[in-house]
Protein backbone atom coordinates (compact mmCIF):
# COMPACT_ATOMS: atom_id res chain seq x y z
CA UNK A 1 0.00 0.00 0.00
CA UNK A 2 1.30 3.12 -0.97
CA UNK A 3 2.47 5.99 2.14
CA UNK A 4 0.02 8.58 1.22
CA UNK A 5 -3.02 6.46 3.08
CA UNK A 6 -3.61 9.59 5.35
CA UNK A 7 -6.42 11.17 3.38
CA UNK A 8 -7.81 14.73 4.81
CA UNK A 9 -10.22 16.93 3.42
CA UNK A 10 -10.20 21.37 3.50
CA UNK A 11 -12.14 22.97 6.26
CA UNK A 12 -16.14 22.10 6.56
CA UNK A 13 -15.94 18.22 4.90
CA UNK A 14 -16.47 15.53 7.40
CA UNK A 15 -13.85 12.70 6.10
CA UNK A 16 -14.86 9.20 6.98
CA UNK A 17 -11.90 6.91 5.99
CA UNK A 18 -12.53 2.98 6.10
CA UNK A 19 -9.36 0.24 5.02
CA UNK A 20 -12.42 -1.85 3.25
CA UNK A 21 -15.30 -1.60 2.47
CA UNK A 22 -18.41 -2.87 0.28
CA UNK A 23 -19.05 0.22 -2.20
CA UNK A 24 -18.44 3.66 -0.32
CA UNK A 25 -21.74 5.02 -2.46
CA UNK A 26 -23.86 2.62 0.30
CA UNK A 27 -22.10 4.25 3.23
CA UNK A 28 -22.50 8.01 2.30
CA UNK A 29 -26.29 6.43 1.42
CA UNK A 30 -26.97 5.03 4.79
CA UNK A 31 -25.19 8.60 6.12
CA UNK A 32 -27.72 10.70 4.40
CA UNK A 33 -30.55 8.27 5.63
CA UNK A 34 -29.08 8.94 8.90
CA UNK A 35 -29.35 13.02 8.64
CA UNK A 36 -25.64 13.10 7.79
CA UNK A 37 -25.08 16.86 6.48
CA UNK A 38 -23.33 18.15 2.98
CA UNK A 39 -19.51 17.65 2.74
CA UNK A 40 -19.93 14.20 3.99
CA UNK A 41 -17.17 11.85 2.55
CA UNK A 42 -16.29 8.27 2.36
CA UNK A 43 -13.32 6.94 1.52
CA UNK A 44 -11.11 3.37 1.33
CA UNK A 45 -8.51 1.81 0.06
CA UNK A 46 -10.28 -1.15 -1.39
CA UNK A 47 -14.30 -2.17 -2.14
CA UNK A 48 -15.23 -5.72 -2.17
CA UNK A 49 -18.57 -4.88 -4.12
CA UNK A 50 -17.12 -1.85 -6.05
CA UNK A 51 -20.53 -0.98 -8.09
CA UNK A 52 -20.63 0.82 -11.44
CA UNK A 53 -23.86 1.82 -13.20
CA UNK A 54 -26.54 -0.83 -14.34
CA UNK A 55 -25.33 -3.30 -12.25
CA UNK A 56 -21.84 -3.60 -13.39
CA UNK A 57 -18.52 -3.50 -11.13
CA UNK A 58 -15.87 -1.31 -10.75
CA UNK A 59 -12.74 -3.14 -10.10
CA UNK A 60 -8.99 -1.92 -8.63
CA UNK A 61 -5.86 -2.68 -6.52
CA UNK A 62 -6.31 -2.09 -2.90
CA UNK A 63 -4.40 0.69 -1.77
CA UNK A 64 -3.70 2.20 -5.41
CA UNK A 65 -6.92 3.96 -6.76
CA UNK A 66 -9.15 6.98 -5.35
CA UNK A 67 -12.37 5.85 -4.23
CA UNK A 68 -15.18 8.02 -2.81
CA UNK A 69 -18.30 8.61 -2.28
CA UNK A 70 -19.68 12.61 -1.58
CA UNK A 71 -23.36 13.59 -0.15
CA UNK A 72 -24.98 16.71 -1.38
CA UNK A 73 -27.86 18.16 -0.12
CA UNK A 74 -28.12 20.84 -2.33
CA UNK A 75 -28.52 20.55 -6.11
CA UNK A 76 -29.54 17.24 -5.24
CA UNK A 77 -32.59 17.15 -7.71
CA UNK A 78 -30.33 18.06 -10.36
CA UNK A 79 -28.36 14.51 -10.35
CA UNK A 80 -26.55 15.46 -13.35
CA UNK A 81 -25.65 19.09 -12.44
CA UNK A 82 -23.80 17.36 -9.17
CA UNK A 83 -22.24 14.36 -11.76
CA UNK A 84 -20.87 16.72 -13.83
CA UNK A 85 -19.98 19.31 -11.00
CA UNK A 86 -17.45 16.47 -9.54
CA UNK A 87 -16.36 15.58 -13.01
CA UNK A 88 -15.65 18.78 -13.98
CA UNK A 89 -13.56 19.61 -10.67
CA UNK A 90 -11.85 15.96 -10.91
CA UNK A 91 -10.39 17.26 -14.20
CA UNK A 92 -9.37 20.24 -12.90
CA UNK A 93 -7.72 18.53 -10.08
CA UNK A 94 -6.19 15.94 -11.94
CA UNK A 95 -4.97 18.09 -14.90
CA UNK A 96 -3.65 20.22 -11.89
CA UNK A 97 -1.51 17.35 -10.03
CA UNK A 98 -0.77 14.91 -12.97
CA UNK A 99 -0.01 17.60 -15.49
CA UNK A 100 -2.18 15.87 -17.83
CA UNK A 101 -5.59 16.96 -20.28
CA UNK A 102 -8.43 14.85 -18.91
CA UNK A 103 -11.73 14.81 -21.30
CA UNK A 104 -14.79 13.62 -20.30
CA UNK A 105 -16.98 11.27 -22.17
CA UNK A 106 -20.16 11.88 -22.38
CA UNK A 107 -22.43 11.65 -20.18
CA UNK A 108 -19.55 11.10 -16.76
CA UNK A 109 -16.82 9.24 -17.35
CA UNK A 110 -12.99 10.82 -17.50
CA UNK A 111 -10.75 9.84 -20.21
CA UNK A 112 -7.35 10.43 -20.75
CA UNK A 113 -5.72 9.60 -24.32
CA UNK A 114 -9.03 8.16 -25.60
CA UNK A 115 -8.79 5.51 -22.57
CA UNK A 116 -10.99 5.17 -19.49
CA UNK A 117 -9.11 6.98 -16.54
CA UNK A 118 -12.53 7.52 -14.17
CA UNK A 119 -16.03 6.56 -13.51
CA UNK A 120 -19.25 8.15 -11.78
CA UNK A 121 -21.78 6.40 -10.15
CA UNK A 122 -24.67 9.58 -8.55
CA UNK A 123 -27.60 7.96 -6.81
CA UNK A 124 -30.56 10.25 -5.68
CA UNK A 125 -32.78 9.92 -2.47
CA UNK A 126 -36.47 11.12 -2.45
CA UNK A 127 -37.43 10.05 1.04
CA UNK A 128 -39.82 13.25 2.42
CA UNK A 129 -38.02 15.54 4.34
CA UNK A 130 -34.80 14.06 3.51
CA UNK A 131 -33.90 14.38 0.33
CA UNK A 132 -29.94 14.19 -0.83
CA UNK A 133 -27.61 12.73 -3.72
CA UNK A 134 -24.29 10.80 -3.18
CA UNK A 135 -21.72 11.21 -6.07
CA UNK A 136 -19.23 8.24 -6.33
CA UNK A 137 -15.80 8.33 -7.68
CA UNK A 138 -12.83 5.70 -8.90
CA UNK A 139 -10.12 6.91 -10.27
CA UNK A 140 -7.38 4.24 -11.44
CA UNK A 141 -4.15 6.12 -10.24
CA UNK A 142 -1.32 3.95 -9.39
CA UNK A 143 -1.57 0.80 -11.14
CA UNK A 144 -2.61 -0.81 -14.22
CA UNK A 145 -6.24 -1.59 -14.51
CA UNK A 146 -6.02 -3.40 -17.73
CA UNK A 147 -4.13 -6.43 -15.71
CA UNK A 148 -7.40 -6.97 -14.08
CA UNK A 149 -9.67 -9.68 -14.94
CA UNK A 150 -12.75 -7.37 -16.19
CA UNK A 151 -11.36 -4.37 -16.98
CA UNK A 152 -11.19 -3.69 -20.78
CA UNK A 153 -7.96 -2.68 -22.39
CA UNK A 154 -9.33 0.70 -23.14
CA UNK A 155 -8.44 1.83 -19.37
CA UNK A 156 -5.45 3.45 -18.33
CA UNK A 157 -4.40 5.48 -15.02
CA UNK A 158 -2.46 8.13 -13.70
CA UNK A 159 0.83 5.86 -13.45
CA UNK A 160 0.43 4.97 -16.67
CA UNK A 161 -0.11 8.45 -18.45
CA UNK A 162 2.41 10.33 -16.49
CA UNK A 163 5.43 7.14 -15.52
CA UNK A 164 5.32 8.42 -11.96
CA UNK A 165 2.94 7.93 -8.77
CA UNK A 166 0.87 10.24 -7.16
CA UNK A 167 0.26 11.09 -4.27
CA UNK A 168 -4.20 10.20 -3.46
CA UNK A 169 -4.27 11.97 -1.16
CA UNK A 170 -2.92 14.82 -2.28
CA UNK A 171 -5.55 14.73 -5.75
CA UNK A 172 -8.37 14.08 -3.09
CA UNK A 173 -7.56 17.41 -1.04
CA UNK A 174 -6.96 19.30 -4.88
CA UNK A 175 -10.70 17.55 -5.67
CA UNK A 176 -12.32 19.15 -2.33
CA UNK A 177 -11.04 22.11 -3.08
CA UNK A 178 -12.18 22.69 -6.71
CA UNK A 179 -15.60 21.01 -5.79
CA UNK A 180 -15.71 23.86 -2.87
CA UNK A 181 -14.92 26.50 -5.57
CA UNK A 182 -17.95 25.47 -7.78
CA UNK A 183 -20.39 24.48 -5.22
CA UNK A 184 -19.95 27.88 -3.23
CA UNK A 185 -21.11 30.04 -6.26
CA UNK A 186 -24.51 31.76 -6.60
CA UNK A 187 -26.68 28.44 -7.72
CA UNK A 188 -26.82 30.09 -11.19
CA UNK A 189 -23.37 30.60 -11.29
CA UNK A 190 -22.67 26.80 -10.39
CA UNK A 191 -25.00 26.02 -13.09
CA UNK A 192 -23.25 28.31 -15.64
CA UNK A 193 -20.18 27.49 -14.84
CA UNK A 194 -19.97 23.92 -14.66
CA UNK A 195 -21.84 23.76 -17.92
CA UNK A 196 -19.50 25.37 -20.00
CA UNK A 197 -16.04 23.69 -18.31
CA UNK A 198 -18.24 20.21 -18.75
CA UNK A 199 -18.78 21.28 -22.60
CA UNK A 200 -15.25 22.57 -23.32
CA UNK A 201 -14.34 19.16 -21.77
CA UNK A 202 -16.52 16.63 -24.00
CA UNK A 203 -14.68 13.72 -25.74
CA UNK A 204 -15.27 13.80 -29.62
CA UNK A 205 -17.30 16.82 -29.41
CA UNK A 206 -18.29 17.73 -33.16
CA UNK A 207 -16.74 14.17 -34.28
CA UNK A 208 -18.27 11.10 -35.43
CA UNK A 209 -19.57 8.43 -33.10
CA UNK A 210 -21.47 5.30 -32.44
CA UNK A 211 -23.75 5.18 -29.14
CA UNK A 212 -25.02 1.98 -28.06
CA UNK A 213 -28.80 2.22 -26.54
CA UNK A 214 -30.78 -0.62 -25.83
CA UNK A 215 -29.17 -2.96 -28.10
CA UNK A 216 -29.03 -0.98 -31.05
CA UNK A 217 -25.62 1.25 -32.35
CA UNK A 218 -26.55 5.03 -33.76
CA UNK A 219 -24.29 6.14 -35.97
CA UNK A 220 -24.03 10.32 -36.41
CA UNK A 221 -22.07 13.16 -35.81
CA UNK A 222 -22.03 14.23 -32.43
CA UNK A 223 -23.16 17.99 -32.18
CA UNK A 224 -24.16 19.10 -29.24
CA UNK A 225 -25.71 18.66 -25.76
CA UNK A 226 -29.41 20.04 -24.76
CA UNK A 227 -29.89 21.86 -22.14
CA UNK A 228 -30.64 18.94 -19.92
CA UNK A 229 -27.86 17.56 -20.77
CA UNK A 230 -28.53 15.41 -23.95
CA UNK A 231 -26.61 14.21 -26.37
CA UNK A 232 -28.07 15.26 -30.00
CA UNK A 233 -26.35 12.84 -32.62
CA UNK A 234 -26.73 14.43 -36.12
CA UNK A 235 -28.12 11.28 -38.05
CA UNK A 236 -26.83 10.08 -41.75
CA UNK A 237 -30.20 11.60 -43.16
CA UNK A 238 -29.80 14.66 -41.30
CA UNK A 239 -32.02 14.79 -38.10
CA UNK A 240 -31.42 15.50 -34.93
CA UNK A 241 -31.70 12.81 -32.54
CA UNK A 242 -31.76 13.21 -28.57
CA UNK A 243 -30.14 10.98 -26.53
CA UNK A 244 -30.80 10.79 -22.71
CA UNK A 245 -29.62 7.25 -21.76
CA UNK A 246 -26.71 5.30 -23.57
CA UNK A 247 -23.05 4.59 -24.13
CA UNK A 248 -20.70 6.50 -26.41
CA UNK A 249 -18.44 3.53 -28.28
CA UNK A 250 -16.30 5.76 -30.26
C1 LIG B 1 -18.81 3.59 -13.85
O1 LIG B 1 -19.77 2.72 -14.21
O2 LIG B 1 -17.86 3.90 -14.51
C2 LIG B 1 -19.01 4.17 -12.43
C3 LIG B 1 -17.95 3.67 -11.48
C4 LIG B 1 -18.10 4.31 -10.13
C5 LIG B 1 -17.15 3.71 -9.13
C6 LIG B 1 -17.15 4.46 -7.82
S1 LIG B 1 -15.88 3.93 -6.76
C7 LIG B 1 -16.55 4.77 -5.43
C8 LIG B 1 -18.06 4.58 -5.53
N1 LIG B 1 -18.49 3.36 -4.88
C9 LIG B 1 -19.00 2.47 -5.74
O3 LIG B 1 -19.43 1.34 -5.44
N2 LIG B 1 -18.98 3.00 -6.99
C10 LIG B 1 -18.44 4.34 -7.00
P1 LIG B 1 -19.95 2.14 -15.69
O4 LIG B 1 -20.00 3.25 -16.68
O5 LIG B 1 -21.11 1.23 -15.58
O6 LIG B 1 -18.64 1.34 -15.96
C11 LIG B 1 -18.37 0.10 -15.38
C12 LIG B 1 -17.48 -0.66 -16.34
O7 LIG B 1 -16.18 -0.03 -16.35
C13 LIG B 1 -17.23 -2.09 -15.96
O8 LIG B 1 -18.21 -2.93 -16.49
C14 LIG B 1 -15.86 -2.37 -16.58
O9 LIG B 1 -16.00 -2.67 -17.97
C15 LIG B 1 -15.18 -1.02 -16.51
N3 LIG B 1 -14.28 -0.92 -15.37
C16 LIG B 1 -14.33 -1.52 -14.16
N4 LIG B 1 -13.31 -1.13 -13.38
C17 LIG B 1 -12.59 -0.25 -14.13
C18 LIG B 1 -11.41 0.49 -13.90
N5 LIG B 1 -10.75 0.46 -12.75
N6 LIG B 1 -10.97 1.31 -14.91
C19 LIG B 1 -11.59 1.38 -16.10
N7 LIG B 1 -12.71 0.69 -16.37
C20 LIG B 1 -13.20 -0.12 -15.40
Amino acid sequence: MSESTIFSAPAGWALHYFPETGSTNDLARDAGEAGAPERTIFVTDHQTMGRGRQGRSWLEVPGSGLLFSILFRRHQSQSFLLTSLCSVAACEAIDRLAGVHTEIKWPNDLMLSGRKLSGVLTEVSWAPGNPFAVVGMGINVNFNPTALDGVPDNAISLLMASGREIPRAGLLNEILRQIDLLIDMEPSKTEAVVRSRWVERLWRRKQRVVIAEGGKALDGVFEDVAEDGALLLRLEDGSLQTVRVGDLVI
